[in-house]
């Protein structure tokens, strides 16, 4: 598996939160409505409406172009195939925006430390590694990152075919 299939199998991974093998709708919205709890991010509020919005956007576009099979569920393999250049604006930037705006809670352009470290936790990922993740992208060390930052590090995340920011998500 090469490092870009490695990062997007961590996220897999972590989301599959009933680890029976398959990604499900149910999968995507527990983790988001965790992170906008943990925010404290009125659920009735827009940013946090825009982003199950997104979250319900991005799975339909998953499963219309993959789920080959018409389980309403994607393995591992249907999940890698979309996250290519070509798809990402339609199907992915959307939802990379929303949780943008979301987690720029008091929306001064800027992703602070602590709301980035909540948002990766709520996906499901370690402290540690998330703390290492914000590390790597707050190369200013000024304990905030510019939320053009952030989309780009979540472009190349799902897209770099070479190591890149967030390699430490990826477990040993
Ligand atoms: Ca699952
Ligand atoms: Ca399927
Ligand atoms: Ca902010």
């Amino acid at each position: 598996m090469d490092a870009r299939h490695e990062r997007i199998k961590a996220v897999f991974d972590v989301l599959n939160t009933n680890s029976n093998g398959y990604l499900e709708s149910i999968d995507l919205e527990t983790a988001a409505r965790r992170i906008i709890r943990d925010l404290g991010v009125d659920p009735g509020s827009a940013p946090a409406r825009t982003y199950l919005d997104s979250i319900t956007g991005y799975w339909t576009s998953l499963v219309s172009e993959l789920d080959q099979n018409n389980d309403g569920r994607l393995s591992f393999d249907e999940f890698a195939r979309p996250h290519t250049p070509a798809n990402y604006p339609s199907a992915v930037r959307p939802l990379a925006e929303s949780l943008a705006q979301l987690c720029d809670l008091d929306q001064d352009g800027f992703i602070e430390h602590t709301d980035f470290v909540t948002a990766a936790l709520g996906i499901g990922f370690p402290r540690a590694a998330a703390e290492t993740f914000y590390a790597e992208l707050d190369t200013s060390r000024e304990g905030r990152i510019p939320t053009g930052a952030f989309l780009t590090m979540f472009e190349n995340f799902l897209l770099a075919e070479t190591r890149t920011a967030g390699q430490t998500l990826v477990p040993n």
